[in-house]
């Protein structure tokens, strides 16, 4: 739980001072884009002078929420059209920059943290386990389901009144970060607020269907041909697909369309273990295992030099396809 202290202290910061800057982490994330607007509209309300860098572009699925377009994008290469391009150069000196849903400051980008020197304080607010409370003011409740439960916590502990496009990026922030409500974070608590942000005018059939409901034509044909290739052991608890390079090419998709697939086969009746094996530029073969009724996957990965979770871990082999499948199987099946 956040000490009403700590709250009070970081508001106390908030008021007294005049430029900000929000960042949050790279590859941004529902809970990384929604927490990030709803404190920079609180911020504006306040009457500050309020600025939004992230070193990647906001991802399509989020680009439907209010006040997108003042996220900006300090890496040139990964700029796209949801996103301003802001060079690090540009980046303005503040009195405080605070930083979204990261556990360390390096989670930024390491080019975007070097460039940020805040005159007067670094607000850190997180909910990962093991933040290193890098700030000067660390607002960090591991408890809490989203970064955007925080900040909901915030503007209810001043009793802010919360407008319907504060209540949609904070909405957005607790869907996304909770699976839509289905992973362990789900809880009274985080439903409670979902509620009260329904009842300020969120439409949840709309972010659902933003945040989930909307696949690309090339993702759909990527996982079509993915799922050609679908295996299942004898015992049927161990289920595989492969994606190639010329399943890419025929898709017209890239390496980010084969997102999800692997949950996918995961959450067939009976299997245990998922693998997705996946041909990368140089020819070798990106390797994801996940598991669930607690499978070690992580000492397999380890194995073959990579590294995760127990649940979720991945590694690189540098051999053909068909030799990679057979040398995980066998680990997968002998190795325990
Ligand atoms: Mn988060």
């Amino acid at each position: 739980m956040l000490e009403p202290k700590i709250m009070g202290k970081t508001l106390e910061v908030l008021r007294k001072h005049e430029t900000f800057l929000i960042s949050s982490h790279l590859n941004p994330d529902g809970d990384a884009v929604g927490s990030q607007l709803a404190l920079y509209s609180f911020l504006l309300n306040l009457g500050k002078e309020v600025s939004v860098v992230d070193s990647d572009p906001v991802p399509f699925a989020y680009s439907f929420l209010p006040n997108v377009a003042v996220l900006q994008c300090a890496n040139p290469k990964s700029n796209k059209e949801n996103t301003r391009y802001l060079s690090l150069e540009s980046i303005p000196d503040v009195d405080v920059a605070i930083i979204l849903d990261c556990g360390n400051l390096s989670r930024i980008g390491e080019a975007l943290a070097e460039r940020i020197h805040p005159r007067k304080a670094l607000i850190n607010i997180d909910h990962h386990h093991g933040n290193a409370n890098f700030g000067t003011h660390n607002l960090v409740n591991t408890d809490a389901c989203a970064a955007g439960e925080i900040i909901f916590d915030l503007m209810d502990y001043v009793g802010a009144e919360i407008s319907q496009d504060q209540a949609l990026c904070l909405y957005t922030a607790i869907f996304t970060d909770t699976g839509g409500f289905r992973y362990s974070n789900t809880t009274a608590k985080a439903l409670r607020i979902a509620a009260r942000l329904i009842e300020k005018g969120v439409q949840p059939t709309r972010v659902a269907e933003s945040v989930y409901d909307t696949i690309s034509y090339q993702r759909a044909k990527l996982f079509g041909m993915a799922l050609e290739t679908l295996r299942l052991s004898s015992d049927g608890k161990l289920a595989w697909v492969s994606v190639t390079g010329e399943m890419y090419e025929r898709a017209k998709a890239t390496s980010a369309d084969t997102e999800g697939i692997i949950e996918y086969i995961r959450s067939l009746r009976g299997v245990e273990i998922a693998v997705l094996f996946r041909e990368i530029e140089n020819g070798a073969i990106k390797v994801s295992l996940r598991s669930k009724r607690g499978f070690d996957v992580e000492r397999v990965a380890a194995a073959f030099a990579g590294g995760g979770h127990k649940a979720a871990a991945g590694c690189t082999v540098s051999e053909p396809l068909d030799k990679t499948i057979d040398m995980i199987l066998d680990k997968l099946i002998t190795g325990h």
